[in-house]
């Protein structure tokens, strides 16, 4: 019931019980959006790794169909770890993934599905060829998983990327095939980097440099640049870079690590993501697993653990050095009751309630505008963390422009709040560097739980721009887009009294300046459909 499970989401993907983690094979077939995941499904906690299928029409409302893949072979005795689809030339699915043996050695796998012209894919075959790929040579067997989707090369040749972590350096290694069954692999890595250990979920993909269409992975010619992610320290790591598919050799811009520029997905909590091409709406989507902030013991008493982030379209920046991100569109179908107002002043040290909406389940868009930033403090140089930045200039100190922002998932009285927030510095005499932060300090009176708060530096023109925040908030989620989709944070929470009916909303300023908000809206949410998974039978 509602009063029970405070936490369980009403339009996040989630199974109705038990263990989730990294999304796997995200695709577009017939009609249908497909999504796989890792699922234990005898416990909340990881392990018998699983892949879970559910299919959707429109990426809001599910339905939960048998299980794709069970750990059946001696490859995959430990389960069957992550991977991704690709859709080959004869418009067949095909699915490589991981399967860790007894001693978790990984090794690559295909799996094809039974009957292709059933758009629902409900049967997978796993090849009789399988394993395909083993660790040989230089390959640490314990580093070396989740197969990408693979691309094609004028060669006619396919490619894909594994993941791994050969001498202590991340690496995305790369093997080419014919027939999508024997890989060769390739003498250089298509990227390695010593400023990481162990890439997991590595993700290859191209994003049009001036165009506002997502490009399938296979695209190769154009004004295009090429995006590598990679997973580790728990978070999704990105590089831009230019790729020739002759030579495969992948230029990058950055590096992954680099002072100041170190580009991240998202800044808060969100892992093992996956991208895929939607030839329906020629975009590209990102999913991502959003783990819980709570204790295994928790977990085990909610029954569940792990959400997905709510579907991203994803595009390459105007200015070309970053990649946005935004909510994909058909999630405003669940908007409903709207309050909305347009310019307010939001005076120094104010907070103002945002009434009439259910708070809990809900999404908002702000935008600030800022007149004149004479006051704004000096940046200092050594700043250069933006998570520390939040950590030590927190929502409830006052500061000269902002902290401003919301207050979600807040009681009454303020004891409980998250608050996600702006503050804006001086770097020189007219620049400005716009900080955004998710404070998870004050977010509930339980103890036991990971309020770790989270920055991230946002490359809006205070001056010239407005400073805007959409927030999607979902029970125990607050997924939060700042600038226009330019910074992504999201955290988990748990608050004791602001649930449900008691939680309010609230905009805020405590810098010295006032702000004006420009407008603001704000939707109550209805939940998304789910049709709940038959009843499995239990393990022996
Ligand atoms: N999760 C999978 C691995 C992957 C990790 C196992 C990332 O394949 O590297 O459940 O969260």
């Amino acid at each position: 019931t509602v009063s029970n499970q405070p936490y369980r989401t009403a339009f996040h993907f989630q199974p109705p019980t038990n263990w989730m983690n990294d999304p796997n094979g995200p695709m577009y077939y017939k009609g249908v959006y497909h999504l796989f995941y890792q699922y234990n499904p005898y416990s909340a906690i990881w392990g018998n790794i699983t892949w879970a299928h559910s299919i959707s029409y429109d990426l809001v409302d599910w339905i939960h169909l048998e299980h794709a893949l069970s750990p059946t072979e001696p490859y995959e005795a430990n389960g069957c770890w992550s991977g991704s689809a690709t859709i080959l030339l004869d418009e067949k699915p095909a699915i490589l993934y991981t399967g860790a043996n007894s001693k978790n050695q990984q090794f690559q796998n295909l799996a094809l599905p039974k009957n292709k012209s059933d758009p629902l894919l409900k049967e997978w075959i796993k090849s009789p060829q399988n394993p395909l790929i083993a660790p040989v040579d230089d390959i640490e067997p314990l580093n070396f998983r989740d197969p990408t989707t693979a691309w094609l090369g004028p060669d006619r040749l396919w490619r894909v990327i594994v993941g791994g972590e050969i001498g202590g350096r991340g690496v995305a290694i790369l093997y080419h095939s014919e027939d999508f069954v024997n890989w060769t692999r390739s003498k250089s890595p298509l990227h390695t980097s010593n400023e990481t250990g162990m890439w997991e979920c590595p993700d290859f993909y191209p994003v049009s440099i001036n165009g506002s269409n997502g490009l399938d992975t296979s695209v190769q010619d154009g004004l295009i640049k090429h995006v590598l992610k990679a997973s580790f320290n728990d978070n999704d790591h990105y590089v831009l870079g230019s790729y020739i598919p002759g030579t495969d050799t992948y230029s990058v811009e950055t590096n992954f690590l680099s002072n100041g520029s170190d580009m991240r997905y998202d800044y808060g909590k969100f892992y093992a993501s996956k991208s895929f091409y939607d030839s329906n709406k020629k975009r590209r989507i990102l999913w991502g697993w959003i783990k819980e902030s709570d204790s295994e013991a928790d977990d085990t008493t909610k029954g569940w653990s792990g959400l997905q982030s709510i579907p991203r379209s994803i595009l390459l920046g105007e200015s070309g050095r970053q990649l946005v991100q935004w909510p994909i569109k058909e999630l405003e179908k669940l908007r409903t009751k709207q309050v909305s107002f347009d310019d307010v002043n939001l005076k120094s040290g104010s907070v103002l309630e945002v009434p009439g909406i259910t708070a809990a389940q809900a999404d908002i868009e702000i935008s600030f505008r800022l007149s004149g930033l004479k006051e704004a403090e000096e940046m200092n140089v050594s700043w250069i963390d933006p998570r520390l930045l939040c950590e030590e200039n927190e929502a409830l100190g006052r500061g000269a422009v902002g902290p401003f922002g919301l207050l979600v998932l807040a009681s009454k009285d303020l004891t409980e709040q998250t608050a996600v927030y702006f503050r804006v510095f001086r770097k020189q005499y007219d620049k400005y560097v716009v900080l955004m932060c998710s404070d998870q300090s004050r977010s509930s009176l339980r103890e036991g739980l990971d309020k770790t708060t989270y920055g991230a530096f946002v490359d809006v023109d205070p001056l010239r721009e407005m400073i805007s925040l959409r927030s999607l908030i979902d029970h125990s989620i607050v997924e939060s887009f700042g600038g226009d989709g330019k910074a992504c944070i999201t955290a988990r929470v748990y608050p004791k009294m602001a649930i449900n009916q008691e939680a309010h909303l609230y905009a805020f300023n405590n810098g010295s300046m006032d702000v004006r908000i420009s407008r603001l809206s704000a939707w109550s949410m209805k939940r998304a459909q789910v049709v709940p998974i038959q009843k499995r039978r239990k393990p022996p």
